[in-house]
C-alpha cells in the first residue's frame, strides 16, 4: 500500500463517520416508501427516447428527510385539467394504491395535462414521488412538478422536476432527463420548498399521446 493511500483511507472513513453523525444530529430519518409489486423485471433496452436517463440498474438509494416527514398526500384531494377521465377517477392519485393494474391508474386526455394536489395547508415538501404507469416501460413526456400556494399557480410557482428539455409543452424548458416508468416511481428531490399545492404535468407518453396517474406521494411536514 503507497504512502498517500495509507494517508488516505482513514481521511475517507473519518469524513464518513461524520457525515452519517451530521445527518442524524439534523435528525434525518430515510422516508419509508411501500413499493408495489414489479410488473418488469430488468432494465428494459428497447426505449428510444431523446434525453433519456440511464436507469440506475438497482434500487435507489434510501432518502433522507427530517424525522416525522410522511406521505401528506395520502387521501387529499385531486382536480386536474380534465375532470372527466374516461378511465378512472382522481381520486386513485392519492388514494394508497401503487399497484399496475387495470382500475389502479386514471387516463387523462391527451397532450399536457396536470393533476393538482391540495395538501389543505402549506407543507415543507422534501419529497414527491410520482408513479404514472407501470405495466410497461414507458417513458411520459414534459414531466413537470411544481409547487405554489396559489391553487390556479399563477403566481409563487416553484419547479421542483422539469424535463422538458426542448420546450415541447412551451412552458419553459427544464435540465431534468426523461426517465424510464418502472414500480419504484419517480423520486424528486424538492429540497424542502414550502406550498400548499403540488402540480404535477405531463405531455402523453411514448406509447400514446395520453397520460396517467397511478399515485403521487408529497413526503413533508406541516410548515412551521
Ligand atoms: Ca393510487
Ligand atoms: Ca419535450
Amino acid at each position: 500500500m503507497s504512502a498517500l493511500k495509507k494517508v488516505l483511507i482513514p481521511f475517507v472513513l473519518l469524513t464518513l463517520a461524520l457525515l452519517v453523525l451530521s445527518l442524524s444530529a439534523q435528525g434525518l430519518k430515510a422516508i419509508n416508501i411501500k413499493l408495489p409489486k414489479p410488473m418488469f423485471v430488468g432494465t428494459p433496452q428497447n426505449v428510444k427516447v431523446p434525453n433519456l436517463e440511464k436507469p440506475l440498474g438497482k434500487p435507489r438509494d434510501a432518502f433522507l428527510a427530517p424525522a416525522g416527514t410522511v406521505n401528506v398526500a395520502l387521501n387529499k384531494p385531486v382536480t386536474s385539467s380534465d375532470m372527466q377521465p374516461v378511465i378512472g377517477e382522481l381520486a386513485l392519485v392519492t388514494d394508497g394504491d401503487k399497484e399496475a393494474e387495470d382500475g389502479s391508474y386514471v387516463e387523462l386526455g391527451p397532450f399536457v395535462q396536470h393533476v393538482t394536489i391540495d395538501l389543505k395547508s402549506k407543507h415543507s415538501i422534501y419529497a414527491v414521488v410520482l408513479w404514472h404507469y407501470h405495466q410497461q416501460p414507458v417513458v411520459y413526456f414534459d414531466v413537470t412538478v411544481q409547487v405554489s400556494d396559489d391553487p390556479a399557480f399563477k403566481s409563487g410557482v416553484q419547479t421542483i422536476f422539469n424535463n422538458d428539455h426542448d420546450n415541447s409543452a412551451r412552458m419553459g424548458a427544464g435540465k431534468d432527463k426523461n426517465y424510464i416508468e418502472t414500480a419504484e416511481g419517480k423520486l424528486i428531490d424538492a429540497k424542502g420548498v414550502q406550498g400548499r399545492y403540488v402540480r404535477c404535468l405531463s405531455n402523453g407518453n411514448s406509447g400514446n399521446d395520453l397520460n396517467h396517474y397511478i399515485e403521487v406521494e408529497v413526503y413533508g411536514l406541516p410548515a412551521k
